[in-house]
Order: structure tokens, then sequence, then C-alpha cells
């Protein structure tokens, strides 16, 4: 793997560190009496620190054994072994094409004749490579991936077939089941689940318990694989909101008490989240679900635990995320978007009921909230567009997604420009290198530290909630008191941005001043 060496003072190596300074401006704008708008300059300077060793690291899926879990863990054995496979275009070589961090590349700078020059996003810094995670988790249901991913029917069947016997291990932990939590139509998948009684019955006061045996899963993982760091992320089907009731699950001590009290309002996903801070292991939430109530937030930031969510951006809602900031930058009202679904997979069976499909209709709504508020030209103060969200179930067409969506907008004197887009693939195929992704900078993220030049000279990690993440996520979780940012390009700009300054490197502009001054 190539390496990058910025020549710049501001930087130093070491064998296994890095240590930069940057000078981070910004602009303080005040609007004043007259209504103009006074713009001060603001400076800071921090040193960052990062540990250049990829640690050895373990990734447990809370639903291993869906159709998310099951290509994920194929996509990774395939690329571990090099297995290749034949489907009627003929010879396919295994790959992370739709993965940034795997199949993308960053702009470095120019090279000598001033043409752009980009090298592999995971050569900017050292990475974790996906192949060597270590994986398990938990599934409500008992099968095997190899079982699993013939249900799923993601997979090419040549591909099925080659990776059997290795997919043959991996077995699911039991899991959590809360039934009120999912629709009821996954009731007969539910035979792996640790909160029976002893006649079988699923347990709906043992809250504590259920905790307590996720932490000590986690730990058993760790200890008996070796890891020196565990990530986990929920990609088990959408859950319903939680209640957010105050001196229930309103603050950390709240939410401690309600577990123990067996509280209805404390989702199987909330005791995941739990359990991971309270063993100082990153969560990570790819489902729509508010897992992260107050009390969890609370909880991360006492124990300084980092976590991300929410739902996984794969393919509708990213491009809405780039569309939507392109109209409205280009000074264009989009006045309505209505976006279709069907599919035929597990998920698709699960958003079928009311309160599930809700968890799922907020965030993929939530959008485009922040795009209309950075123009007040074209919306006043509240104004809202019309945004319906309608997903439907349709067994025939499995895990291949339709996504349909209709983008009406007003243009110069009362014209009008209707923008239709149709979309299929294997939803499957689109997310799963979203975990890749959100595994990898978790992982990296977790090993930078900073301390603010001039200040009380602390290191400190990120703050606990990991915002750089939100490139890969619909309804980003976002620190209180602070604006979520949904525009897909201002968010893959954060996170570069971030990245090359942590080795030195300028931040991206595109002045162009070789070319463009005399
Ligand atoms: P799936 O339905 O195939 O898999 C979910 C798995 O979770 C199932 O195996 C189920 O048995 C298991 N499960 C349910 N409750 C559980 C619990 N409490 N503990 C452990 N396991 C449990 O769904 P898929 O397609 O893998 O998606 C997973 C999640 O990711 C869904 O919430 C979906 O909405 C979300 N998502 C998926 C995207 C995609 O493009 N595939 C994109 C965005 C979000
Ligand atoms: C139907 O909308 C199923 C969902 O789980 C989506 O597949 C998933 O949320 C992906 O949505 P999007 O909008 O990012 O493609």
């Amino acid at each position: 793997m190539v390496k990058i060496k910025v020549q710049n003072s501001n930087v130093t190596y070491t064998d296994n560190s890095l240590s930069t300074i940057y000078n981070y401006k910004n602009s303080l704008v005040e609007i004043d009496s007259n209504g103009d708008y006074n713009v001060t300059p603001t400076f800071h300077d921090y040193q960052f620190n990062v540990d250049l060793t990829p640690p050895k690291t373990g990734l447990l899926l809370v639903g291993l054994g869906g159709n998310n879990g099951s290509t994920l863990v194929s996509a990774i054995e395939a690329n571990k072994q090099a297995i290749s496979f034949n489907t009627k275009e003929g010879e396919i070589k295994p790959n992370y094409y739709g993965s940034v961090t795997q199949s993308s590349t960053i702009k470095i700078g120019v090279d000598s004749e001033g043409k752009d020059f980009y090298v592999p996003f995971n050569s900017i810094l050292p990475f974790v490579n996906p192949n060597d995670l270590i994986i398990g988790g938990w599934d409500i249901n008992k099968d095997d991936l190899s079982k699993a991913a013939i249900k799923a029917k993601v997979l090419d069947f040549d591909l099925q077939s080659k990776l059997s016997k290795t997919l043959k291990k991996y077995k699911p932990l039991k899991s959590i089941y809360y039934p009120d939590f999912i629709a009821a139509n996954q009731n007969e998948r539910a035979n792996n689940v640790l909160n029976v009684t002893k006649s079988g019955d699923v347990d709906l006061n043992s809250k504590l318990a259920n905790l307590e045996q996720i932490r000590s899963d986690i730990k058993n993982f760790k200890i008996s694989n070796g890891l020196d760091k565990v990530i986990i992320l929920w990609t088990a089907n959408t859950e319903r909101y939680s209640e957010i009731i105050p001196g229930v699950n309103d603050t950390a001590s709240n939410l401690l008490e309600a577990v123990k009290k067996n509280h209805s309002e404390v989702s199987p996903s909330t005791i995941f989240a739990i359990a991971s801070i309270l063993e100082g292991v990153p969560f990570i939430n790819g489902s729509p679900q508010n897992t992260f109530v107050p009390g969890v937030v609370e909880l991360s930031e006492k124990h300084d635990s980092f976590i991300g969510g929410d739902d996984f951006k794969s393919g509708q809602t990213k491009l809405k995320s780039v569309l939507a900031q392109f109209l409205v930058d280009a000074g264009i009202k989009p006045i309505s978007i209505a976006s279709y679904n069907h599919l035929g997979n597990n998920d698709g069976f699960n958003l079928s009921s009311q309160e599930q499909f809700k968890s799922k209709e907020i965030s993929k709504s939530s959008v485009v909230d922040d795009i209309i508020n950075s123009n007040r030209i074209l919306y006043k103060e509240g104004e809202k567009i019309d945004h319906t969200i309608v997903i439907k179930y349709l067994k025939a067409v499995g895990d291949s997604k339709i996504a349909m969506d209709e983008y009406y907008s007003e243009l110069m004197l009362g014209g009008h420009n209707r923008i239709t887009i149709s979309n299929i693939c294997e939803d499957s195929l689109l997310a799963t290198p979203l975990i890749i992704d959100l595994v990898i900078m978790t992982e990296f993220l977790s090993r930078v530290q900073y301390k603010e030049l001039g200040g009380n000279n602390q290191q400190r990690s990120l703050y606990p909630i990991l915002g750089y993440l939100s490139y890969w996520l619909k309804a980003p979780l976002t620190r209180v008191g602070f604006e979520t940012i949904n525009g897909l390009n201002k968010q893959r700009l954060g996170l570069e941005n971030f990245l090359k300054i942590l080795v030195g490197l300028p931040i991206t502009d595109e002045l162009r001043f070789e070319e463009r001054l005399n």
C-alpha cells in the first residue's frame, strides 16, 4: 500500500503516530440593528494525534442472519478468500464496489503538469482492512449464514455454493425479542431468543438480565478472538419508535432504572446501545428507530463512548440528498417530492406494518430539511415542501427494490420542471458496502485525539456522536443544539477534509489559480 507523507512543518510522524497542527478558520455572522451582516473571522489552533496502527478489530452485527448481515459476511469472505464465481454474464471477481473507503479516491493535489492527482481513499491514512474483520453477532433467528444467504436470495447461486461451507460456520447468538417493537409478521422468525421463561414463553420481565447477557457476549467475543477493539452495528429489523417519557428514558440514570423496572418503552436496540456504551464499544444504528433516546445520548457522553446513526442512506435517499441540493443551489424551487418503493425482502415485510413504516417514513422525510433551510430566497422561515413517502411490500421482487421519485419544481415566471427517476437494484448490495464504511471509519475515528492549543492542554477524543459518519446515514444523529447536515456533498466534504488535515494537506478547494490567474 502506498503511503502519503506531506512535507509540512506542522506534521510530525513517529513510528506509530502522527501529530498535526491545524488552524481552524470560520466566520461568525451577526445581524446588526440595520439588518446588515457583520462577519468576524474566527481562528482556533488544534493539535491532532492519530494512532497509526490499525488494531485487530471485531464486528458484532445485531441482525447477523438478515439480508444485510449474510451479504456482508459473504462479501468479506469472498474478498478474503479471493473467490471468483460465474454468472450468466461470465466470471465475476470479488470486489468492494459501493464502498467509499475501499473503492473511491481522494484528490490530494496536482501533478507537475497541473493535472488533478487522486489516491485510493484508504491510502490516505491506515485503516482496518475489511478482510481482517472478525465477525459475529446476534439474531432472533437461528439459521446459520449459509441458510440465511439462501433465504435472502441476494447472491448468485454459484457464489452461494462456493461460500456455503464457510458460511455454515457463522451461527448467530441468541438475541433479545420484545415482540411489540417489530412487526407481528416477524414472529415466526423468532426461534433464537434469549429472553424466554423455562416454559419457552417470551419473557418481558428480565431486561436487566438481557442487558447483562449482551455485555457478557461482547466480553466473550473480544476475549475468545484476542481482539483489541470491537464495534457493534444494528442491522436488525426496523423497530417502532419508543415513546420518550420524562422519568423513563430522558436521562441516563432514569433509563438504567427503567431497564431494572422492565419498562415497556425500553426497546431491544436501546438495550444493545446501553450494553455497548457500558462496555466502551462503539455502537452504530443502521435502522431508523429512535434507539438513541436522550438517556442513551447522555450515557454515551458520560462514558465517552462512541455512537452513530440512524438508518443507512443507500439509494433513493442518497440521490435525494444530492438532487434536492442541486436544485436549491441552482435557485430552482422544489415544491413537492413523491418517493415510492416496492420491495419483497424481509425488511419490506416488516415495514408493511404501520408502526415500523412510521419509523422509516420519519428518517426518509427529514432528508431535505437543511437544504430547504439554506435558501431564504426560495423558502420562507418554516416553509415545507410536499414530501410523501410510500413503501409497499411486493414479495415477488425479493431484494430487488424498485424506487421511483418525482421532483416537481418551480422555475422562473411560473414555469415548472418535473424530474422522474426510477432506480432498481439489490437493496442489500447497496447497503452492505455502507456497513463496511461505517465500521472502518468508526474504528479510525476512535484512534483520533486532539487538544486545543492555548486551551487547557487536555487530550480528548472526538465528541461521542460521530458526525463524520453522516455521509452513510439518512437521519444523522446530531449533537443537541446543532443543525443536522443531510446534503451528501457537504457530508463528504467534511469527512474528506478532516482526513486531509490530519495528514497535513490543505482542505479541498477548487480555486485552480494555476490555470485561472494570469
Ligand atoms: P432483514 O429483515 O433481512 O434482516 C434483519 C434481521 O434482524 C433478521 O434476520 C431478523 O431475524 C433479525 N432481528 C430482528 N430483531 C432482532 C433482534 N432484536 N436482535 C437480533 N436480530 C433481530 O433486513 P435487512 O434487509 O438486512 O435490513 C436490516 C435493517 O437495515 C432494516 O432495519 C432496514 O430497514 C435497514 N436498512 C436497510 C437498507 C438496505 O438497503 N438494505 C438501507 C437502510 C436501512
Ligand atoms: C424500503 O424503503 C426499504 C428500506 O429499508 C430502504 O431500502 C432503505 O431504507 C434504503 O432507503 P434509501 O432511501 O436510502 O434507498
